[in-house]
């Protein structure tokens, strides 16, 4: 089948390790014949993504904290001389200070959801700021969301928060860069036991949830919303921008989950 990415330059912020969501972006966008870069957060997860990233034969692998502007410029500047043009951009980012997702919500502190806002949220703005005017021929910039955003999740809480502001910043991005022909938009994926999922308490009774109560009896795998992805980054979704797309085997409809 015709690669669906072929000769896109992209970036994807958001690899830890083999289980992350980004790192499934990645692979599917090589597979469709993106040239790729990644980012790292943390000198800590460096070695870790430049073999996956070697792995995957990505063009480069980068620093990005995005809590620090300088980093952002500096991802700016090597992206200008490897990639003069940029196609699109992928935001699989997200913070909270782990007792705000455990204790009750009115606990919150104001540190902590100000930490949660400037990670999960603020990002997406700094990173489309920074990243939109190497977007010359338009192009696509999409980020993660969960249910947590609309619905109350158990614990979720703060990032439930955060997300919803996220949300709300995917339609305020895509109404100002759609005259650019930049879309934005959101994958709203299930539950996934990945590292920011596994230490979360009683993950297993919300995945066992979701895969009774689901219209497709199952849970969600990387893949699947890697391929969503692929899809929202394509020209077959030229039309799309300020969407939110949820890739959770039908979850998100039902309202009584009884079924057996
Ligand atoms: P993950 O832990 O693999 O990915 C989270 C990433 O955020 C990590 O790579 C981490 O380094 C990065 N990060 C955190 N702070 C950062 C900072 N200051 N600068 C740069 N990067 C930073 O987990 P994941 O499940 O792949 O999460 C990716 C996205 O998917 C998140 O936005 C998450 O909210 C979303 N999501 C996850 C699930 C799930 O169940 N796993 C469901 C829906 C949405
Ligand atoms: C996270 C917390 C509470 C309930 C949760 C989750 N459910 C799911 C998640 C039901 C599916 C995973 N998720 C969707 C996230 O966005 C996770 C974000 C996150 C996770 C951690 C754990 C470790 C830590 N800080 C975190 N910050 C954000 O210290």
């Amino acid at each position: 089948m015709a690669e669906l990415l072929a000769g896109k330059n992209t970036v994807v912020l958001g690899v830890a390790n083999r289980w992350s969501i980004a790192y499934a972006i990645a692979s599917a966008f090589v597979r469709e014949g993106a040239s790729v870069f990644l980012t790292y957060q943390s000198e800590r997860q460096r070695e870790t993504v430049e073999e996956l990233g070697a792995e995957l034969k990505v063009r480069k692998v980068l620093p990005c904290d995005v809590t620090k502007q300088e980093e952002l410029d500096s991802l700016v500047e090597h992206l200008k001389q490897d990639a003069p043009v940029l196609d699109a951009v992928v935001h699989s980012i997200a913070f909270a200070n782990k007792e705000d997702l455990s204790r009750p919500f009115l606990q919150t502190s104001r540190d902590g959801y100000l930490l949660a806002q400037e990670v999960s949220s603020y990002s997406l703005v700094s990173v489309s700021r920074a990243l939109a005017p190497l977007m010359t021929s338009g192009g696509s910039i999409t980020t993660l969301t969960y249910l947590g955003s609309t619905r109350v999740v158990q614990n979720y809480n703060v990032m439930g928060v955060a997300k919803a502001a996220l949300e709300a910043c995917v339609r305020y991005l895509a109404s100002e860069l759609g005259p650019s022909k930049i879309r934005v938009n959101a994958v709203s994926a299930g539950p996934i036991k990945t590292a920011s999922a596994r230490g979360i308490k009683d993950l297993t009774k919300v995945l066992d949830g979701v895969a009774k109560a689901s219209p497709l009896r199952r849970n969600t795998d990387t893949a699947e919303v890697a391929d969503t992805v692929v899809f929202l980054t394509s020209n077959m979704a030229r039309g799309v921008t300020g969407n939110i797309v949820y890739v959770d085997s039908g979850f998100q409809i039902v309202g009584l989950g009884l079924s057996e």
